[in-house]
C-alpha cells in the first residue's frame, strides 16, 4: 500500500490494470527525486542541457512539431446534464468520453513508468488551497508540476486527511493529433486527458483542474476560480492594494503582475509585489471582502518577448533552475526567443535556423520556474487567508474603440463589461491568430459550465454587506492608423493602475460617460511619458457611435446563451444601449420626457 486512502489506493490500481505500466512511482516532491528525473531524460534525450554557466540548473524541452498549444476543438466538459456545459464547452456524454479514453488508456503505458503526483493548488494550509491527484507517463509532466505545484508527500498527507482529490489521468500516449481528447467530468472531480505533452492539455493541475473543475465547484460553493493574475500595488506612504486581472491567453497577465514601475514612479517610493500571474482564487472573507490566493506555485510563461526592456523581472527569475520548452538556442547554448539580443543558431524544432521557416522560438514557447525565485515574489502569496482585493481588471487585445481604461458604475456593469470582452486570437491556443472573439473574464476557453450561470454566480456575490472591489476595463493594444500601438504599455501601465487607485482612495474624479468612467484631463501622470498629447486624446476618446455598434454586437452575444442568461445583464446592456443612444441624439431625451 503506497497510500492509507482507500479511494486513492483503489483509483491508482484500477489505473495501473488499465494502463499496465512496468512500474509505479508515488512522487514524494524532493530534491533527489527531481534531479534523477532530469538526469534519466537528459539520457533520453528528452531534456537537453543548456548552457550551465549561464543558466545553471536549466534545460531544454523540444516538443512534437504538432503538440505545441492547447487544443479547444479536442476539449470537451462532460457533464451528466449537457446544457450544464453550456455552448462555451465542447460536450460529450459521461458514459461516451469515458469509453472513448479507456479504449485509449487501454495497454498505454506498457513498458513505460507510472508516476503518481499528489499535488495541492494553493498555500498547503490554506482553507482555500484544493488538492488534487494526477498520474503521468510523462517525466516531463512530473518535473514541470513539482515547479507549478506545491507537489509530493505534504500534499499526500492533506489529501489522506481530506478524504478527496481531483482525479486527474494523463499519458502522452502516440501524440496523434486524431488520438487527442482533454475530457472534464465536473461531477465526478475527475480529468482524463491523452494525446498531448503540452502545457495546459497535460499539466492538470493548471487550466483542467484550477480552472475548469474548480469554476465548477466554486460555483456550487459560492467562491471564484478565475484566469487572473494577482498583483501587489504599495503607494509611497506604504499602503498596498491587491488588483486581479483577467486578460486572455498571451495577452500581458505575467508582464502585469511583475510591472517594474517607470523611474519616476520608483524613485517616489512605489513597489510592486507578484502574487500570481495567471489563476486567481477568491471568496468572500468575513469582512465582506474577497480574498485572492494563487493556486499555482510556479510560472509557465510565454517567453517570446520577455527581455530586458520588457520584463527585467522574468528574465532575472529565469535566469536558474528553468525548464524551456521550443525556445531556440545561440552558439553558446544560451536559450533564445524573439525579442533577446543575440542571434539563434537552432530553432526550437532543433533545426539549423533558417529565417525562411519562421521565428526561431515557437510563438508560444514558455519557461517553467518556481515562483520564489521571482525578485518580487510577493511574501503574502503563501498566506493561507489570501489578500484582500480592491479592484477586478478586465482586457484584452482590441486594437480599436475601447479606450485604454474605463470604470464600470457598479458590480452588474462591471460583470457586464467582463462578459462583453473580446480579443484577438493569439498563439497560445491552435488555430487562427488574430481573429476577434469574445472571451468573457478571459474564460472561453476555461469556464468549465454554462456561461449564463457563470454570469449569474458573478451577479450574486452583490449582496448586502459586501465589500466588492471596483470593476475597470483596460486596453493595452490600441493601435494608431499607422497600425503601431498609441500605448507603450509593460512598465508604463502602473500610470492607469495608479488612476485606479486614485478612484478606490477617492482622489481621482473621472468623467462619466455612457460606458464608464474615463480618466479626466490631467489625471493620467504623464511626466516622463513618451506619449503625443494627440494619442493620449485618442487612447481616451469614446466613438458614440462606434460604441453603439458594439453594444448590438454584445446584446447579440449575451442572447446566444438564451435562457440561461440572467436578466439583470441583459437589463444592463440595455441600460448601457439606452445612454449611448441619448448621448449621441441628446434631444431625443428631452421629447420622451
Ligand atoms: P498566458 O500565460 O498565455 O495566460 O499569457 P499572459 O496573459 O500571461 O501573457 P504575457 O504576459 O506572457 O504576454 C504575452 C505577450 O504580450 C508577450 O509577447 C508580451 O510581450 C505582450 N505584452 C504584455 N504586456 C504588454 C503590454 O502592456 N503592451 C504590449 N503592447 N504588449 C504586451
Ligand atoms: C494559457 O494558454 O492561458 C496558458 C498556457 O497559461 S497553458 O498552460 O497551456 O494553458
Ligand atoms: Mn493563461
Amino acid at each position: 500500500m503506497a497510500s492509507t486512502l482507500e479511494a486513492l489506493q483503489r483509483w491508482v490500481d484500477d489505473v495501473a490494470a488499465l494502463t499496465r505500466p512496468a512500474h509505479i512511482h508515488w512522487c514524494d516532491g524532493s530534491n533527489v527525486e527531481y534531479q534523477t528525473l532530469v538526469q534519466q531524460m537528459l539520457a533520453s534525450g528528452e531534456l537537453v542541457e543548456l548552457n550551465q554557466d549561464t543558466h545553471p540548473g536549466c534545460y531544454l524541452h523540444r516538443s512534437h512539431p504538432s503538440d505545441v498549444a492547447r487544443v479547444e476543438h479536442l476539449t470537451f466538459v462532460c457533464s451528466r446534464d449537457e446544457q450544464d456545459a453550456g455552448p462555451n464547452n465542447h460536450w460529450m456524454a459521461p458514459a461516451e468520453a469515458h469509453s472513448k479514453m479507456d479504449a485509449l488508456f487501454d495497454g498505454c503505458m506498457e513498458g513505460r513508468t507510472m508516476y503518481v503526483i499528489p499535488y495541492c493548488m494553493g498555500p498547503i494550509d490554506s482553507p482555500l488551497a484544493r488538492c488534487g491527484v494526477e498520474i503521468t507517463d510523462s517525466p516531463y509532466v512530473v518535473i514541470n508540476m513539482r515547479k507549478m505545484t506545491r507537489m509530493g508527500a505534504l500534499a499526500q498527507a492533506r489529501i489522506e486527511r481530506e478524504g478527496t482529490f481531483v482525479k486527474g489521468l494523463h499519458s502522452t500516449g502516440e501524440l496523434d493529433p486524431e488520438r487527442r481528447f482533454i475530457m472534464h467530468f465536473p461531477e465526478e472531480l475527475a480529468i482524463k486527458s491523452y494525446g498531448s505533452g503540452y502545457g495546459g492539455n497535460a499539466l492538470l493541475g493548471k487550466k483542467c483542474h484550477a480552472l475548469r473543475i474548480a469554476s465548477w465547484q466554486a460555483n456550487q460553493e459560492g467562491w471564484l476560480a478565475e484566469h487572473m493574475l494577482i498583483v501587489g500595488i504599495e503607494n509611497p506612504k506604504g499602503e498596498t492594494h491587491y488588483i486581479a486581472a483577467a486578460f486572455p491567453s498571451a495577452c500581458g497577465k505575467t508582464n502585469l503582475a511583475m510591472l517594474i514601475p517607470p523611474e519616476g514612479y520608483r524613485r517616489d517610493g512605489w513597489k510592486v509585489w507578484t502574487v500570481g500571474d495567471d489563476i486567481c482564487w477568491m471568496r468572500p472573507g468575513d469582512d465582506g471582502r474577497l480574498y485572492a490566493i494563487n493556486p499555482e506555485a510556479g510560472f509557465f510563461g510565454v517567453a517570446p518577448g520577455t527581455s530586458n526592456d520588457s520584463n527585467p523581472n522574468a528574465l532575472s527569475t529565469i535566469a536558474r533552475d528553468t525548464i524551456f520548452t521550443n525556445v531556440a538556442v545561440t552558439a553558446d547554448n544560451q536559450p533564445w526567443w524573439e525579442g533577446l539580443p543575440g542571434t539563434p543558431v537552432t530553432d526550437w524544432q532543433g533545426r539549423p535556423y533558417d529565417p525562411a521557416n519562421g521565428p526561431a522560438a515557437h510563438p508560444n514557447s514558455r519557461f517553467t520556474v518556481s515562483a520564489k525565485q521571482c525578485p518580487t515574489w510577493s511574501p503574502k502569496a503563501e498566506d493561507a487567508q489570501g489578500v484582500p482585493i480592491s479592484a477586478i481588471v478586465f482586457g484584452g487585445r482590441r486594437p480599436s474603440l475601447l479606450p485604454l481604461v474605463m470604470q464600470a458604475n457598479d458590480w452588474t456593469h462591471g460583470v457586464l463589461m467582463g462578459a462583453a470582452m473580446g480579443s484577438e486570437t493569439t498563439a497560445a491556443a491552435a488555430g487562427a491568430v488574430g481573429v476577434l472573439r469574445r472571451d468573457s473574464m478571459a474564460m472561453k476557453p476555461f469556464c468549465g459550465y454554462h456561461y449564463g450561470d457563470y454570469f449569474s454566480h458573478w451577479l450574486s456575490f452583490d449582496r448586502p454587506g459586501a465589500k466588492l472591489p471596483k470593476i475597470f476595463h483596460v486596453n493595452w493594444f490600441r493601435k494608431g492608423e499607422d497600425g503601431k500601438f498609441l500605448w507603450p504599455g509593460f512598465g508604463e501601465n502602473l500610470r492607469v493602475l495608479e488612476w485606479m487607485i486614485g478612484r478606490i482612495d477617492g482622489t481621482a474624479n473621472g468623467v462619466h460617460s455612457p460606458i464608464g468612467t474615463v480618466p479626466a484631463k490631467g489625471e493620467l501622470r504623464t511626466e516622463g511619458l513618451a506619449v503625443s498629447p494627440n494619442a493620449l486624446t485618442e487612447l481616451l476618446d469614446i466613438d458614440l457611435a462606434g460604441w453603439q455598434a458594439e453594444l448590438t454586437a454584445i446584446g447579440q452575444y449575451l442572447e446566444s446563451f438564451g435562457a440561461r442568461l440572467p436578466q439583470r445583464l441583459r437589463a444592463e446592456q440595455q441600460r448601457v444601449a439606452q445612454a449611448l443612444g441619448d448621448a449621441a441624439q441628446p434631444s431625443r431625451r428631452a421629447v420622451a420626457s
